[in-house]
């Protein structure tokens, strides 16, 4: 039976720890301590029974616990937590660090983080002090180790999932997502969300399910765990600097360097909450009016990291970027016949009621024995695809297929089998191993094939599980441009591949991209957003992706 106790006895325990170390009477501070002890101690669950019946509770001690139990805090523990120093709180997140210990390391050996702290011990510089055996210092070791692997960084995909929940959850005038969930990166450290809204808002963020763990409690911001090991932090921001807040916390930080240098040139000061000349105000609410006082053009968030688009900017010179609503179609998705989950007919249909001018089947290939796939089936799905066009006369159906790329760069199949296909996606699925020369010569021999117009999820990585193959990528690139192969951009968020430096080096040298979903299932075709946000980072034009291109001119590139 789950009882109410260990919890608020845990909190109030917090509240002392807090009290002591901000310099609170040490009467009381042992006052708190005997309370949460008899709390946790009292035979009985503390939300069933007067918690002034607890030995030890007084009246002020009672209403403390009498929030808690109503929101799962109380107002001086979220006051504690806001005021006491970032470093610190950032250390007591380390399992076995009490607050004590965190704010000795904070003060006297300038330890802020979990990492500087990990970094000192492995230095030897915590050797020999008072209260930190050996056997203490491993156990931190061990409890940073932990703290990363729940911190780590995720991809997109579960990020973006997240962020539309909070937003979903919370009542507020204008809410929205900044940081590198903003900037479309592939893989996210936190989640920063921005709000117009009173302030009980972040009461009503601290109470949502969500919600594993507050970290920090405070009147602008408040950071919270989530129940899946994300951060997510939220800021309360006055309406009038919206456009300023969004602009400062969408970063990175490298462009904000950036651009705050402009306005510090013209004499002006560039903050979270307005540019300024003095005290005059020059823009605060809107980000267009920012770039646009700077003497720059707006640039996207996705292109907002220092990688020459202030330059751009200020030339008039930044390329319009494809969107989401350029793509006519799709060119790689599953269906049951292999490793899909939906059939055929419900693909096709999903993919119409989007709207798309063409859509491809792209099954995969024999050599992936798991699949079963044979010829006799594949011709089949062949009679099916003509069959189902008629029901669809507004939308073009290819019938594709994904390809195995062997060891030695050949394909399932020999030209008289490809060339009855409408396109043909030729991937990666094996042999990650093989050394760069041997992988790129794979990759270049699977270009000259003339029968394979994209090259799907190039580097074959997978956020979290395995990393890129080893190639020559400007090796690869120079044949995919001049054989005429596209790249993909497999907007399946677990994979985000190409990834955004090898699709600006690629663009570099030439080549031509296909943003598909790579779709097993009919939610998976709005994965496609995330491969454009991929594009959009590595300044892609809608004339740089084959898949916004008009059906004609996309079946004049695929050469059948
Ligand atoms: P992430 O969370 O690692 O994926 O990357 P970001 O870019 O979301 O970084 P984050 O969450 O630390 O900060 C959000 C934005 O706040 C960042 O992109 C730029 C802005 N910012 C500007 N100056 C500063 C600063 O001095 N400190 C912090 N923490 N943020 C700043
Ligand atoms: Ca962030
Ligand atoms: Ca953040
Ligand atoms: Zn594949």
């Amino acid at each position: 039976m789950a009882r109410a106790n260990e919890e608020a006895a845990a909190a109030l325990q917090e509240y002392a720890e807090l009290f002591a170390l901000t310099g609170g009477d040490a009467f009381r501070v042992r006052s708190y301590q005997k309370a949460a002890k008899a709390i946790a101690g009292f035979p009985e669950d503390i939300a069933t029974v007067e918690v002034r019946s607890v030995p030890g509770v007084g009246e002020a001690i009672a209403k403390k616990m009498e929030e808690f139990l109503r929101r799962g805090s109380f107002r001086q523990l979220d006051d504690l937590r806001g005021r006491v120093p970032e470093g610190v709180r950032r250390l007591t997140r380390v399992p076995t660090l009490g607050p004590k210990t965190a704010i000795m390391l904070y003060e006297e050996f300038g330890i802020d983080s979990p990492d500087a702290l990990g970094e000192a011990i492995t230095a030897g510089r915590l050797d020999g002090v008072k209260g930190l055996g050996p056997k203490t210092l491993a156990n931190l070791q061990k409890g940073i180790e932990q703290l990363e692997q729940s911190g780590r960084r995720v991809h997109i995909g579960v990020a973006m999932a997240l962020a539309e929940q909070v937003m979903a959850s919370l009542e507020a005038e204008r809410i929205a997502y900044a940081g590198s969930l903003r900037r479309m990166r592939d893989t996210i450290g936190d989640i920063d969300i921005l709000a117009v809204a009173p302030e009980s808002i972040m009461s009503e963020f601290r109470a949502q399910p969500y919600v594993a763990e507050v970290i920090a409690a405070g009147e602008k911001k408040t950071s919270v765990r989530t129940t899946s090991g994300m951060q997510v932090d939220l800021r309360v921001v006055p309406a009038e600097s919206w456009g300023a807040a969004m602009q400062y916390f969408t970063g990175s930080k490298e462009h904000n360097v950036a651009i705050r240098e402009m306005a510090v040139k013209k004499g002006w000061k560039l903050s979270e909450y307005g540019l300024f000349e003095g005290e005059r105000v020059i823009a605060t609410e809107s980000e267009e009016e920012i770039y646009a006082a700077l003497g720059m053009q707006y640039v996207p968030p996705p292109m907002r990291e220092d990688g020459g688009e202030v330059k751009a900017a200020l030339a008039g010179e930044l390329p319009v970027l494809v969107e989401l609503s350029d793509l006519r179609g799709d060119l790689h998705t599953h269906t049951d016949l292999t490793d899909g989950i939906a059939s055929l007919e419900d693909m096709v249909a999903a993919g119409a009621a989007l709207g798309y001018s063409y859509y491809a089947v792209t099954d995969h290939a024999p050599d992936l024995a798991m699949q079963r796939m044979t010829l006799d089936k594949a011709l089949e799905q062949r009679g099916r695809v003509a069959e189902l066009q008629k029901r669809h006369p507004g939308m073009r159906l290819l019938h594709g297929t994904e390809l195995n790329i062997a060891p030695d760069g050949s394909v399932d199949w020999p030209g008289e089998v490809l060339r009855g296909f409408d396109v043909c996606v030729a991937s990666v699925h094996s042999h990650f191993t093989m050394s760069r020369d041997e992988m790129t010569r794979r990759f270049i021999a699977a270009c000259e094939n003339p029968y394979v117009d994209i090259i799907g999820h190039p580097t074959t990585r997978k956020i979290g599980k395995r990393g890129m193959v080893d190639a020559d990528w400007d090796a690869v690139f120079r044949a995919a441009a001049r054989t005429g192969t596209a790249m993909e951009i497999d907007s399946y968020p677990d994979r985000s591949d190409l990834p955004s430096d090898l699709v600006r080096l690629a663009k570099h040298h030439g080549v031509k991209f296909s943003i598909d979903s790579d779709s097993h299932a009919i939610p998976h075709l709005a994965h496609q957003r995330f491969g454009v946000g991929i594009a959009q980072r590595a300044w892609l034009t809608s004339d740089d992706v084959i898949n916004t291109w008009p059906l004609d001119r996309l079946l004049t590139f695929l050469g059948r």
